[in-house]
């Protein structure tokens, strides 16, 4: 039986058929796509911080509502993403224990600060738009439930990265002191959110069999270099310097060569020694705590409820 439930399961992927919460799966699928879709939800409200950081900050009452907005979309984001993962068994209370104790993993990107206003708009060009290259071929993952959020969450995403895009535009054609300002973020942010897309694809120990089921479209590889091609004429347009002395047109291969990230770095941020990653826990673990009385008051409102209801 298990063998012609496997065979079932291999032709849908085969077929382009996607995999809905009920169908049979191989544990290791199921597995990865809890590891692969709560770290994507983590890293939707770990996400909030950085940008949280500069609401009482933002330079006008526009520029606030804006950011105001954008954090909240990130929270919905990160909702929706868990409740995709829970429809494969792992309940939320779980999850959201693993992100406290350390066990899941989180974007590495959340743990750098924002230092200034700029970082705002780096944030928004550069981050969202490495998840957008990241998370639109997701829209075709092999598991229903997954790709089906990517559809929502890549629109907002686009809106994401335009105002940021648009913040970049403001400050690079503003006073010489806000273009600095731009630069130095842009400096700071451009390594980080190449991190984003992990490991090279020789030392990425999932990639081979997520392709294989369909779970990942593209390569780690391939998506950095999208994005470094994408991004390029954008910084060009914005009158900003890429920070690599190695980034050259390569016309043989139609994309830009470019200096290799540090890994080391990556690597020592990803297991939690980055500049924030301690800071970013704690926050998180305390706003769960403070937050019990809402989720005790909402459990106790539903049950009143539906008590009412059945009698
Ligand atoms: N940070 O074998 P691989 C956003 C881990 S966008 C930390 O290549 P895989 C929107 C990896 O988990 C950001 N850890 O793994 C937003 C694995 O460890 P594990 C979130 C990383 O899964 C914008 C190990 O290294 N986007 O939130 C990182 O095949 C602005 C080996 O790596 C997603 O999560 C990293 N950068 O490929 C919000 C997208 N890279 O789990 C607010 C969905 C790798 O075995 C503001 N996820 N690792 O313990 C993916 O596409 C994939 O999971 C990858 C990693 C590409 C991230």
């Amino acid at each position: 039986i298990e063998k012609s439930l496997e065979e079932a399961f291999e032709e849908k992927i085969a077929k382009e058929i996607r995999i809905e919460p009920k169908d049979w799966m191989p544990e290791q699928y199921r597995k990865t796509l809890v590891r692969q879709i709560s770290q994507h939800a983590h890293s939707e409200i770990v996400g909030m911080l950085p940008e949280g950081n500069w609401i009482t900050r933002a330079p006008s009452l526009k520029r606030k509502a804006i950011l105001l907005s954008k954090v909240q979309d990130e929270a919905g984001h990160g909702l929706y993403l868990y409740s995709a993962a829970e429809t494969l068994g792992t309940s939320r209370d779980q999850m959201i224990a693993d992100l406290h104790s350390g066990k899941a993993k989180y974007s590495s990107i959340f743990n750098y600060p924002t230092l200034s206003w700029a970082d705002i708009g780096a944030i928004g060009w550069l981050v969202d738009g490495a998840a957008i290259m990241n998370q639109v071929p997701l829209i075709r993952t092999s598991y229903g439930p997954y790709a089906r959020a990517m559809v929502r969450v890549c629109k907002e995403e686009s809106f994401h990265q335009r105002q940021g895009f648009e913040i970049m535009m403001s400050l690079c054609n503003g006073a010489p002191a806000q273009k600095k300002m731009a630069q130095e973020a842009f400096n700071r942010w451009w390594w980080p959110t190449l991190m984003m897309f992990g490991p090279k694809d020789a030392e990425s120990p999932n990639t081979e069999q997520s392709m294989r089921w369909k779970i990942k479209r593209f390569t780690n590889d391939e998506l950095r270099q999208r994005f470094v091609d994408m991004m390029v004429p954008q910084a060009e347009f914005l009158g900003l310097t890429v920070p690599d002395k190695d980034l050259k047109w390569n016309e043989a291969k139609n994309g830009y060569d470019f200096g290799d990230v540090d890994w080391e770095e990556f690597w020592n941020v990803v297991k939690g020694n980055g500049p924030c990653n301690k800071d970013r826990i704690n926050t998180r673990v305390k706003a769960y705590e403070e937050g019990a009385w809402v989720r005790e008051a909402a459990l106790a409102h539903a049950q009143k409820r539906a008590a009412r209801e059945a009698a």
